[in-house]
Protein backbone atom coordinates (compact mmCIF):
# COMPACT_ATOMS: atom_id res chain seq x y z
CA UNK A 1 0.00 0.00 0.00
CA UNK A 2 1.45 3.47 -0.93
CA UNK A 3 0.38 6.36 1.51
CA UNK A 4 -0.79 8.96 -0.75
CA UNK A 5 -1.67 8.66 -4.67
CA UNK A 6 -2.39 11.25 -6.85
CA UNK A 7 -4.24 10.67 -10.14
CA UNK A 8 -5.23 13.17 -12.87
CA UNK A 9 -2.22 14.52 -12.94
CA UNK A 10 -0.22 16.30 -15.74
CA UNK A 11 3.90 15.09 -14.85
CA UNK A 12 6.66 17.55 -15.50
CA UNK A 13 9.24 14.52 -14.10
CA UNK A 14 12.32 16.98 -15.68
CA UNK A 15 13.64 13.30 -16.32
CA UNK A 16 14.78 12.64 -20.03
CA UNK A 17 11.81 10.93 -21.44
CA UNK A 18 11.92 12.15 -24.64
CA UNK A 19 9.33 14.88 -24.04
CA UNK A 20 9.86 18.19 -22.87
CA UNK A 21 9.29 18.27 -19.28
CA UNK A 22 9.73 14.68 -19.02
CA UNK A 23 6.09 15.23 -19.64
CA UNK A 24 3.32 12.65 -18.63
CA UNK A 25 0.34 13.52 -19.73
CA UNK A 26 -2.53 11.61 -17.91
CA UNK A 27 -0.12 10.44 -15.37
CA UNK A 28 -0.40 9.14 -11.15
CA UNK A 29 1.92 10.06 -8.66
CA UNK A 30 2.17 7.66 -5.59
CA UNK A 31 4.16 8.22 -2.13
CA UNK A 32 5.20 6.27 0.20
CA UNK A 33 7.27 6.96 3.41
CA UNK A 34 7.83 10.29 1.91
CA UNK A 35 9.16 9.03 -0.75
CA UNK A 36 7.89 8.94 -4.83
CA UNK A 37 7.03 5.27 -5.10
CA UNK A 38 5.61 5.48 -8.45
CA UNK A 39 5.43 8.27 -11.34
CA UNK A 40 4.20 6.70 -14.51
CA UNK A 41 1.11 7.06 -16.83
CA UNK A 42 -2.39 6.58 -14.83
CA UNK A 43 -3.03 3.08 -17.22
CA UNK A 44 0.56 1.99 -15.71
CA UNK A 45 -1.31 1.33 -12.40
CA UNK A 46 -2.24 -2.47 -11.20
CA UNK A 47 -5.42 -1.89 -9.76
CA UNK A 48 -8.17 0.53 -8.67
CA UNK A 49 -6.65 3.36 -6.93
CA UNK A 50 -8.69 3.17 -3.59
CA UNK A 51 -7.06 -0.34 -3.78
CA UNK A 52 -3.54 0.97 -4.07
CA UNK A 53 -3.44 4.05 -1.30
CA UNK A 54 -4.48 5.19 2.07
CA UNK A 55 -5.24 8.80 0.54
CA UNK A 56 -6.41 9.24 -3.37
CA UNK A 57 -6.36 12.58 -4.55
CA UNK A 58 -7.79 13.71 -8.09
CA UNK A 59 -5.48 16.50 -9.71
CA UNK A 60 -8.20 17.12 -12.47
CA UNK A 61 -5.45 17.63 -15.04
CA UNK A 62 -3.15 20.01 -12.63
CA UNK A 63 0.34 19.85 -13.05
CA UNK A 64 3.15 18.63 -10.91
CA UNK A 65 6.62 19.18 -11.19
CA UNK A 66 9.38 19.20 -8.51
CA UNK A 67 9.45 21.02 -5.63
CA UNK A 68 11.13 23.97 -6.99
CA UNK A 69 14.86 24.48 -5.95
CA UNK A 70 16.65 27.88 -4.68
CA UNK A 71 19.84 26.98 -5.17
CA UNK A 72 21.81 30.23 -4.07
CA UNK A 73 20.98 32.26 -1.74
CA UNK A 74 21.80 34.73 1.07
CA UNK A 75 18.73 35.13 3.09
CA UNK A 76 19.76 35.30 6.89
CA UNK A 77 21.30 38.84 7.46
CA UNK A 78 19.81 41.50 9.69
CA UNK A 79 19.01 45.42 8.62
CA UNK A 80 18.27 45.93 4.73
CA UNK A 81 19.73 48.00 2.01
CA UNK A 82 16.42 50.25 1.11
CA UNK A 83 18.34 53.89 1.75
CA UNK A 84 21.73 52.27 -0.41
CA UNK A 85 19.35 51.95 -3.19
CA UNK A 86 17.97 55.45 -3.05
CA UNK A 87 21.75 56.50 -3.20
CA UNK A 88 22.05 53.68 -6.19
CA UNK A 89 19.45 55.81 -7.96
CA UNK A 90 21.30 59.03 -7.76
CA UNK A 91 24.00 57.65 -9.21
CA UNK A 92 26.54 56.05 -6.30
CA UNK A 93 27.43 52.34 -8.21
CA UNK A 94 27.06 49.01 -6.28
CA UNK A 95 31.14 48.93 -6.24
CA UNK A 96 31.95 52.22 -4.93
CA UNK A 97 29.63 52.01 -1.92
CA UNK A 98 31.32 49.05 -0.96
CA UNK A 99 34.50 50.41 -1.21
CA UNK A 100 32.97 53.39 1.22
CA UNK A 101 32.39 50.87 3.86
CA UNK A 102 28.80 50.32 2.59
CA UNK A 103 27.06 47.75 0.79
CA UNK A 104 28.25 44.62 2.08
CA UNK A 105 29.67 45.92 5.31
CA UNK A 106 26.64 47.73 6.01
CA UNK A 107 24.49 44.27 6.14
CA UNK A 108 27.85 43.09 8.05
CA UNK A 109 27.13 45.72 10.85
CA UNK A 110 23.14 44.90 11.15
CA UNK A 111 24.17 41.42 11.04
CA UNK A 112 26.75 41.47 13.69
CA UNK A 113 24.35 43.25 16.21
CA UNK A 114 21.75 40.61 15.68
CA UNK A 115 20.98 37.52 17.94
CA UNK A 116 19.88 34.83 16.32
CA UNK A 117 16.21 34.72 16.92
CA UNK A 118 16.37 38.20 14.99
CA UNK A 119 18.19 36.56 12.16
CA UNK A 120 15.67 33.67 12.18
CA UNK A 121 12.63 35.86 12.06
CA UNK A 122 13.76 38.38 9.17
CA UNK A 123 14.66 35.29 7.42
CA UNK A 124 11.58 33.32 7.40
CA UNK A 125 9.48 36.42 6.35
CA UNK A 126 11.59 35.66 3.15
CA UNK A 127 11.28 31.80 3.57
CA UNK A 128 7.56 32.17 3.20
CA UNK A 129 7.43 33.97 0.29
CA UNK A 130 9.55 31.19 -1.15
CA UNK A 131 7.98 28.62 0.05
CA UNK A 132 4.26 30.29 -1.03
CA UNK A 133 5.69 29.65 -4.45
CA UNK A 134 6.24 26.02 -4.60
CA UNK A 135 9.68 25.75 -2.96
CA UNK A 136 10.46 23.08 -1.24
CA UNK A 137 14.71 23.22 -0.78
CA UNK A 138 16.51 26.24 -0.16
CA UNK A 139 20.05 27.13 -0.25
CA UNK A 140 21.56 29.63 2.56
CA UNK A 141 24.82 31.46 2.37
CA UNK A 142 27.07 33.00 5.49
CA UNK A 143 28.83 36.25 4.31
CA UNK A 144 27.32 39.08 6.80
CA UNK A 145 29.31 37.46 9.97
CA UNK A 146 32.69 38.00 9.45
CA UNK A 147 34.19 36.77 12.21
CA UNK A 148 34.28 33.63 13.54
CA UNK A 149 31.14 33.42 16.34
CA UNK A 150 28.97 35.79 13.78
CA UNK A 151 29.56 33.01 10.40
CA UNK A 152 28.30 30.15 12.65
CA UNK A 153 25.19 31.94 13.91
CA UNK A 154 24.16 33.10 10.63
CA UNK A 155 24.11 29.25 9.63
CA UNK A 156 22.70 27.81 13.11
CA UNK A 157 19.86 30.46 12.33
CA UNK A 158 19.86 29.19 8.67
CA UNK A 159 19.69 25.85 9.93
CA UNK A 160 16.86 26.64 12.39
CA UNK A 161 14.76 27.30 9.58
CA UNK A 162 14.33 23.69 8.69
CA UNK A 163 13.02 23.06 11.50
CA UNK A 164 10.79 26.05 12.11
CA UNK A 165 9.18 25.03 8.26
CA UNK A 166 8.38 22.39 5.94
CA UNK A 167 11.61 22.98 3.94
CA UNK A 168 15.12 21.25 3.40
CA UNK A 169 18.14 24.00 4.29
CA UNK A 170 21.26 23.64 2.77
CA UNK A 171 23.98 26.04 4.41
CA UNK A 172 27.18 27.10 2.76
CA UNK A 173 29.74 29.34 4.18
CA UNK A 174 30.98 32.44 2.47
CA UNK A 175 33.56 33.33 5.11
CA UNK A 176 35.15 35.06 2.24
CA UNK A 177 32.31 37.55 0.98
CA UNK A 178 33.96 40.59 2.01
CA UNK A 179 36.86 42.21 3.77
CA UNK A 180 35.82 43.05 6.96
CA UNK A 181 36.45 46.40 8.41
CA UNK A 182 39.27 45.35 11.23
CA UNK A 183 41.57 43.48 8.55
CA UNK A 184 41.46 46.89 6.10
CA UNK A 185 44.54 46.65 3.63
CA UNK A 186 45.05 42.79 5.64
CA UNK A 187 43.36 40.80 3.39
CA UNK A 188 45.32 37.93 3.21
CA UNK A 189 45.39 38.11 7.09
CA UNK A 190 41.46 37.86 7.02
CA UNK A 191 42.01 34.46 4.74
CA UNK A 192 44.41 33.07 7.64
CA UNK A 193 41.59 33.72 9.57
CA UNK A 194 38.91 31.74 7.44
CA UNK A 195 41.14 29.23 6.93
CA UNK A 196 42.66 28.47 10.24
CA UNK A 197 40.04 29.51 12.58
CA UNK A 198 36.44 30.32 11.00
CA UNK A 199 36.12 27.38 8.24
CA UNK A 200 37.37 24.59 10.84
CA UNK A 201 34.89 25.84 13.49
CA UNK A 202 31.88 25.82 11.14
CA UNK A 203 32.98 22.17 10.22
CA UNK A 204 33.56 20.96 13.30
CA UNK A 205 29.97 21.97 14.37
CA UNK A 206 28.66 20.54 11.50
CA UNK A 207 27.22 23.55 9.68
CA UNK A 208 28.02 23.78 6.42
CA UNK A 209 27.62 21.81 3.25
CA UNK A 210 29.25 23.55 1.26
CA UNK A 211 32.14 26.14 0.64
CA UNK A 212 31.71 29.60 -1.51
CA UNK A 213 33.94 32.52 -1.88
CA UNK A 214 33.12 36.06 -3.85
CA UNK A 215 35.93 35.89 -6.58
CA UNK A 216 36.23 39.64 -7.56
CA UNK A 217 38.30 42.75 -8.13
CA UNK A 218 36.19 44.17 -5.05
CA UNK A 219 36.87 41.30 -2.73
CA UNK A 220 39.24 38.49 -3.15
CA UNK A 221 41.54 37.37 -5.90
CA UNK A 222 41.95 33.82 -7.13
CA UNK A 223 44.92 33.42 -4.86
CA UNK A 224 43.00 33.94 -1.55
CA UNK A 225 40.15 32.25 -3.03
CA UNK A 226 41.97 29.27 -4.10
CA UNK A 227 43.41 28.89 -0.17
CA UNK A 228 39.79 29.01 0.90
CA UNK A 229 39.02 26.44 -1.51
CA UNK A 230 42.57 24.03 -0.11
CA UNK A 231 40.84 24.46 3.24
CA UNK A 232 37.41 22.93 2.20
CA UNK A 233 39.06 20.52 0.43
CA UNK A 234 40.92 19.17 3.07
CA UNK A 235 37.60 19.49 5.57
CA UNK A 236 35.69 17.05 3.01
CA UNK A 237 33.77 19.96 1.88
CA UNK A 238 32.41 21.01 -1.73
CA UNK A 239 33.00 24.01 -3.38
CA UNK A 240 31.16 26.44 -5.42
CA UNK A 241 31.99 30.23 -6.32
CA UNK A 242 30.93 33.55 -7.03
CA UNK A 243 32.67 33.75 -9.83
CA UNK A 244 32.77 36.36 -13.20
CA UNK A 245 29.98 38.97 -11.86
CA UNK A 246 31.38 42.39 -12.30
CA UNK A 247 34.70 41.10 -13.77
CA UNK A 248 36.66 38.34 -15.42
CA UNK A 249 38.80 36.94 -12.65
CA UNK A 250 39.33 33.28 -14.12
CA UNK A 251 37.53 32.42 -11.05
CA UNK A 252 35.10 29.93 -13.29
CA UNK A 253 38.23 27.81 -14.01
CA UNK A 254 39.73 27.92 -10.54
CA UNK A 255 36.59 27.10 -8.83
CA UNK A 256 36.53 24.01 -11.56
CA UNK A 257 40.02 23.01 -10.71
CA UNK A 258 38.33 21.67 -7.45
CA UNK A 259 35.35 19.91 -8.89
CA UNK A 260 33.28 23.01 -8.03
CA UNK A 261 29.74 21.97 -7.32
CA UNK A 262 28.39 25.27 -9.25
CA UNK A 263 29.84 28.69 -10.70
CA UNK A 264 27.55 31.81 -9.88
CA UNK A 265 26.66 35.02 -11.86
CA UNK A 266 28.98 34.36 -15.20
CA UNK A 267 28.20 37.86 -16.76
CA UNK A 268 31.91 37.60 -17.50
CA UNK A 269 32.48 33.90 -18.40
CA UNK A 270 34.85 33.26 -21.06
CA UNK A 271 35.35 30.56 -23.52
CA UNK A 272 38.35 28.41 -21.36
CA UNK A 273 36.10 29.34 -18.18
CA UNK A 274 32.91 27.34 -19.73
CA UNK A 275 35.24 24.64 -21.04
CA UNK A 276 36.67 24.16 -17.69
CA UNK A 277 32.77 23.88 -15.76
CA UNK A 278 31.87 21.29 -18.64
CA UNK A 279 34.84 19.01 -17.62
CA UNK A 280 34.36 19.72 -14.31
CA UNK A 281 30.61 18.84 -14.45
CA UNK A 282 30.22 21.97 -12.78
CA UNK A 283 26.52 23.88 -12.85
CA UNK A 284 26.36 27.52 -13.60
CA UNK A 285 23.84 29.06 -11.69
CA UNK A 286 22.25 32.06 -13.41
CA UNK A 287 20.97 35.04 -10.87
CA UNK A 288 18.88 37.62 -13.01
CA UNK A 289 17.15 39.10 -9.74
CA UNK A 290 21.33 40.60 -9.59
CA UNK A 291 21.82 41.20 -13.30
CA UNK A 292 18.54 43.30 -13.18
CA UNK A 293 18.82 45.29 -9.87
CA UNK A 294 21.84 46.05 -10.75
CA UNK A 295 21.33 46.97 -13.98
CA UNK A 296 23.76 45.07 -15.85
CA UNK A 297 24.13 45.18 -19.14
CA UNK A 298 26.88 41.92 -19.90
CA UNK A 299 24.05 39.32 -20.26
CA UNK A 300 25.74 35.59 -19.12
CA UNK A 301 26.71 33.57 -22.17
CA UNK A 302 24.08 31.13 -22.53
CA UNK A 303 24.83 30.35 -25.76
CA UNK A 304 28.19 29.53 -25.51
CA UNK A 305 26.76 27.61 -22.01
CA UNK A 306 24.43 25.54 -24.15
CA UNK A 307 27.07 24.63 -26.82
CA UNK A 308 29.53 23.59 -23.85
CA UNK A 309 26.84 21.01 -22.20
CA UNK A 310 26.72 23.22 -18.97
CA UNK A 311 24.36 22.61 -16.96
CA UNK A 312 22.00 25.84 -15.81
CA UNK A 313 20.03 26.02 -13.00
CA UNK A 314 18.42 29.46 -11.81
CA UNK A 315 17.99 30.86 -8.78
CA UNK A 316 16.80 34.27 -6.45
CA UNK A 317 20.23 35.22 -4.98
CA UNK A 318 17.93 36.35 -2.24
CA UNK A 319 20.14 39.18 -0.27
CA UNK A 320 19.52 43.04 0.73
CA UNK A 321 22.02 44.59 -1.28
CA UNK A 322 22.44 43.44 -5.24
CA UNK A 323 19.13 41.06 -5.28
CA UNK A 324 16.24 41.52 -2.71
CA UNK A 325 14.00 38.90 -4.37
CA UNK A 326 11.72 36.67 -3.06
CA UNK A 327 9.87 35.28 -5.92
CA UNK A 328 11.37 32.15 -7.98
CA UNK A 329 8.73 32.14 -10.27
CA UNK A 330 10.17 35.86 -11.65
CA UNK A 331 13.62 34.59 -11.46
CA UNK A 332 12.45 31.85 -13.91
CA UNK A 333 10.35 34.70 -16.27
CA UNK A 334 13.44 37.39 -16.04
CA UNK A 335 15.80 33.96 -16.90
CA UNK A 336 13.80 34.02 -19.95
CA UNK A 337 13.24 37.48 -20.77
CA UNK A 338 16.74 38.90 -20.24
CA UNK A 339 18.97 35.69 -20.31
CA UNK A 340 16.39 34.22 -23.33
CA UNK A 341 16.53 31.12 -21.54
CA UNK A 342 13.71 28.78 -22.72
CA UNK A 343 10.84 27.82 -20.33
CA UNK A 344 11.89 24.42 -20.21
CA UNK A 345 15.22 25.27 -19.11
CA UNK A 346 14.13 27.94 -16.91
CA UNK A 347 11.98 25.31 -15.10
CA UNK A 348 15.29 22.48 -15.08
CA UNK A 349 17.08 25.23 -13.50
CA UNK A 350 14.96 26.13 -10.31
CA UNK A 351 14.46 21.58 -10.08
CA UNK A 352 16.93 19.17 -11.44
CA UNK A 353 19.74 21.83 -12.29
CA UNK A 354 19.32 23.47 -8.79
CA UNK A 355 19.66 19.84 -7.27
CA UNK A 356 22.60 19.49 -8.88
CA UNK A 357 24.27 22.79 -8.19
CA UNK A 358 23.64 21.72 -4.48
CA UNK A 359 25.21 17.90 -4.95
CA UNK A 360 21.55 16.38 -4.31
CA UNK A 361 20.62 15.28 -7.84
CA UNK A 362 20.34 11.57 -6.95
CA UNK A 363 17.90 12.17 -4.41
CA UNK A 364 16.19 15.77 -5.48
CA UNK A 365 15.19 17.91 -8.53
CA UNK A 366 12.92 15.55 -10.57
CA UNK A 367 9.47 12.95 -10.17
CA UNK A 368 11.43 9.84 -9.79
CA UNK A 369 11.11 6.39 -8.06
CA UNK A 370 13.30 6.65 -4.84
CA UNK A 371 13.75 10.42 -4.79
CA UNK A 372 12.33 12.78 -2.22
CA UNK A 373 7.86 13.11 -2.99
CA UNK A 374 8.76 16.76 -2.77
CA UNK A 375 6.26 18.45 -5.32
CA UNK A 376 4.08 21.40 -6.38
CA UNK A 377 0.98 21.19 -8.26
CA UNK A 378 -0.30 24.29 -10.18
CA UNK A 379 -2.99 25.89 -11.67
CA UNK A 380 -1.78 26.15 -15.01
CA UNK A 381 -2.66 24.16 -18.56
CA UNK A 382 1.37 24.10 -19.48
CA UNK A 383 4.56 24.47 -17.75
CA UNK A 384 5.61 27.55 -19.75
CA UNK A 385 2.82 29.47 -17.73
CA UNK A 386 5.42 29.28 -14.99
CA UNK A 387 7.71 31.55 -16.82
CA UNK A 388 5.36 33.67 -18.28
CA UNK A 389 3.33 35.64 -16.09
CA UNK A 390 4.47 38.94 -13.81
CA UNK A 391 3.98 38.62 -10.25
CA UNK A 392 0.94 35.79 -10.28
CA UNK A 393 1.46 32.75 -8.32
CA UNK A 394 -1.00 29.87 -10.02
CA UNK A 395 0.48 27.50 -7.51
CA UNK A 396 -2.55 24.97 -6.33
CA UNK A 397 -0.62 22.63 -3.33
CA UNK A 398 2.92 21.80 -1.89
CA UNK A 399 3.67 18.22 -0.83
CA UNK A 400 6.96 17.83 1.05
CA UNK A 401 8.48 14.55 1.85
CA UNK A 402 5.08 12.97 1.00
CA UNK A 403 3.03 15.60 3.42
CA UNK A 404 0.94 17.88 1.99
CA UNK A 405 1.85 20.87 3.52
CA UNK A 406 0.13 23.83 1.71
CA UNK A 407 -3.23 23.90 -0.55
N1 LIG B 1 27.36 38.70 -5.03
C1 LIG B 1 26.09 39.03 -4.84
O1 LIG B 1 25.31 39.23 -5.71
C2 LIG B 1 25.82 39.08 -3.41
N2 LIG B 1 27.05 38.64 -2.88
C3 LIG B 1 27.91 38.47 -3.85
O2 LIG B 1 29.04 38.10 -3.65
C4 LIG B 1 25.47 40.44 -2.95
C5 LIG B 1 25.55 40.60 -1.48
C6 LIG B 1 25.16 41.97 -1.02
O3 LIG B 1 25.25 42.96 -1.74
O4 LIG B 1 24.76 42.05 0.16
FE1 LIG C 1 25.15 35.65 -4.20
Amino acid sequence: MWDTLWTGARLATMTANGQPYGAIEDGALAVRDGVIAFAGLRSALSGRPEMLADAVHDLEGRWVTPGLIDCHTHLVYGGDRAAEFEMRLEGATYSELLQAGGGILSTVRATRQADIDQLVSGALRRVDALLAEGVTTIEVKSGYGLDVEAEARMLRAARRLGDLRPATIRTTFLGAHALPPEFEGRADDYIDLVCGDALPAVAAEGLADAVDAFCENIAFDTVQTERVFAKARDLGLPVKLHAEQLSDMGGAALAARYGALSCDHLEFLTDEGAAAMAAAGSVAVMLPGAFYFLRDTNVPPIDLLRRARVPMAVSTDCNPGSSPATSLLLMMNMAATLFRMTPEEALAGTTCEAARALGMAATHGTLETGKAADLAIWDIERPAELCYRIGFNPLHATVRAGEIVSG
